[in-house]
């Protein structure tokens, strides 16, 4: 099964839309596989983060990210990856479209509130990164309901 990894990052935490940002997976019909509240180290993040090691505002995020604890998870169905980066809406939150979380509830690119992965490859790795300890399957009877 296709799986990503999406987080909730602090200012989402501290602002109370977990909840939202889980129940418009819930409801999509996606399958919730791991959750965690996790307050991260900084080398944590910089692995996280590594490919943007050399941007202009890596600092800024790496301290963004600091400033709580982060909700992550994992998530699978078909087309998890590309639509779950749909759902959170463009990284910039003034162009993302309304309906999109980051559309509905945030205004700037440096509080963005919601992290998703941005390829299979990447979301393995992530997944890998956030849960070592790996992350069980499970049958849902729901299936029978969402997939044709
Ligand atoms: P995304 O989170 O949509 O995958 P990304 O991986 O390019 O975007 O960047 C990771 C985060 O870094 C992003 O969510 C917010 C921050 N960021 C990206 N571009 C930025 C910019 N030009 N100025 C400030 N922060 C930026
Ligand atoms: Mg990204």
């Amino acid at each position: 099964m296709e799986r990503t990894y999406i987080m909730v990052k602090p200012d989402g935490v501290e602002r109370g839309l977990v909840g939202e940002i889980v129940q418009r997976f819930e409801k999509k019909g996606y399958q919730l596989l791991a959750l965690q509240l996790l307050h991260p180290t900084k080398q944590h993040l910089e692995q996280h983060y590594a490919d943007l090691a050399g941007k202009p505002f890596f600092p800024k995020l790496i301290n963004y990210m600091l400033t709580g604890p982060v909700v992550g998870m994992v998530w699978g169905g078909k087309g998890v990856v590309k639509t779950g980066r749909v759902m959170l809406g463009a990284t910039n939150p003034l162009d993302s479209a309304p309906g999109t979380i980051r559309g509905d509830y945030c205004v700037d690119v440096g509080k963005n509130l919601c992290h998703g992965s941005d390829s299979v490859e990447s979301a393995e790795k992530e997944i890998a990164l956030w849960f070592p300890d790996g992350v069980r399957a499970y049958k849902r009877h729901v299936d029978s309901l969402i997939y044709e």
